[in-house]
């Protein structure tokens, strides 16, 4: 089945067609009512009518997490606060969230479009899907659910946590999909295995699963233990959240849904165009958002686009699977974190020198992230005379890091000079995830 024949199985010609058209309206759109963009195109003599067809997306600038960043909360926004009915918000890169606003019409359009994704994988009016993406800023939980209520399937928003409850309730309610993390459905896998939970007692068929990068040794395990079949699910809250990308029933890379997302592949150190089937940068551009468009937006995900015709009858652009990034963001439980978001937290108490360490592990399928800091000397020689006042300056980190990534990190500090200095760039992570 196909969601939407018309736009996912469009000729290429129409197609590009069309990208044109929309990126020409979004140009002029944004070039009226958002004056980083006016201000960009200026410096670089353009002017809206300039970009006429696709092909001239490449005379645009380029648009960064740090763009938004320096323009948060509401500087990238091009439609009034009174259009904006909803906001997401992801990790900055220094603590600043990345703010985006949506208009009833985003909205509108990110639920058609999370539609052809869960109808790609199989899903009908018939199935009883659990979303557990976390709800909340997050845009897993509210992306998928929209979705799956769209297209008239029954949601049941069990979103993260509470994982013995929700584990009950697919056996008891014959839930047949699930949209998470490929991490957390592994973990969902030995909760229903130590609850005693048999795989023929669930009714699973269908895993919408994203948000962190995830391998076919993955996919194998986790369709074998919860018996399902698990398709990818790709997307970003710069662009819009999950719908961007998603598996067909040939799981042969994934189809963008390029009639709302124009994608280009890109060298991340000379920013030109690469050839079509080459690894690069992905970029996206939103050809049809109101609430905050982007140009030519550099994910940093590392990926390749696949051309021609997909056996399942989509003509959409395919994109590989991601291989790595093309800066230092860590995905921690599905959470973006980025180093320097715990270095602004360290360098913020003065009782900390500025050297620390991030340590990832995944313990039974969970993520864990330790963040281990270097006590100043004199503070150290002055003010920590006990365990408790160790105990409380760590509580103290803790709970700042809690606030500032969105997650919990287990503290352990260290006495001065006892973390490794490295010789030349100073490493800051130890990822000790294999990723199988
Ligand atoms: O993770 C949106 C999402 C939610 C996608 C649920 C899929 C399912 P952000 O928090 O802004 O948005 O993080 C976006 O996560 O640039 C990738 O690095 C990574 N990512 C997302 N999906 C995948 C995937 C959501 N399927 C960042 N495979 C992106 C690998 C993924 N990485």
């Amino acid at each position: 089945m196909i969601w939407n024949r018309n736009k996912e199985c469009m000729s290429r010609d129409e197609m590009s067609a069309l990208q044109g058209k929309r990126l020409h309206k979004v140009v002029e759109y944004v070039y009226h009512n958002v004056p980083f963009y006016r201000d960009k195109m200026q410096q670089l003599g353009l002017i809206p009518d300039d970009i006429q067809t696709i092909e001239d997306i490449t005379k645009l600038p380029f648009t960064t997490k740090k763009d938004l960043r320096d323009n948060y909360p509401f500087g990238l926004q091009a439609a009034p606060q009174s259009e904006i009915v909803r906001i997401h918000a992801s990790s900055g890169t220094t603590g600043n969230a990345t703010i985006v606003g949506y208009t009833r019409k985003d909205i509108a359009i990110w639920s058609e479009c999370m539609s052809r994704c869960l109808t790609a994988y199989g899903v009908t009016r018939d199935d009883i899907f659990s979303v557990s993406y976390g709800y909340g800023l997050f845009t897993g939980g509210l992306g998928a659910h929209y979705g799956v209520e769209n297209m008239g399937a029954t949601v049941v928003p069990a979103s993260t946590g509470n994982t013995e409850k929700h584990a009950k309730l697919i056996r008891d309610l014959g839930i047949t999909g699930i949209a998470c993390t490929p991490s957390y459905a592994l973990y969902l896998a030995e909760t229903i295995d130590r609850m005693g939970i048999k795989k023929e007692d669930l009714k699973l068929k269908v895993g919408a699963f994203g948000a962190e990068p995830w391998t076919e040794n993955m996919r194998k395990e986790i369709q074998e233990r919860l018996g399902l079949k698990g398709y990818n699910l790709y997307g970003l809250s710069e662009v819009m959240g999950p719908c961007v990308s998603y598996e067909c029933k040939c799981q042969h890379g994934s189809h963008i849904c390029e009639d709302h997302f124009y994608p280009e592949i890109i060298n991340p150190v000379t920013l030109e165009p690469l050839p079509k089937g080459q690894t690069g940068e992905l970029v996206f551009t939103t050809l049809t958002k109101e609430g905050m468009p982007v140009l030519r937006y550099r994910t940093r995900d590392l990926c390749a686009l696949m051309e021609g015709e997909c056996e399942c009858g989509r003509t959409a652009v395919r994109m590989t699977s991601i291989k790595g990034r093309s800066d230092d963001m860590l995905i921690i439980r599905g959470i973006n974190v980025f180093p320097s978001q715990v270095e602004s937290v360290v360098l913020s108490m003065e009782e900390f020198a500025p050297r620390y360490m991030l340590i990832v592990d995944r313990v039974n399928n969970l993520d864990t992230l330790t963040v281990q800091v270097e006590i100043r000397q004199e503070y150290f020689e002055k003010a920590l005379d006990t365990i408790g006042e160790i105990d409380a300056l760590e509580k103290k980190l803790a709970r700042k890091l809690q606030n500032v990534l969105s997650i919990s990190a287990k503290v352990q500090l260290k006495e001065p000079n006892t973390i490794e200095r490295s010789q030349g760039k100073s490493a800051r992570v130890i990822d000790k995830r294999v990723l199988k």
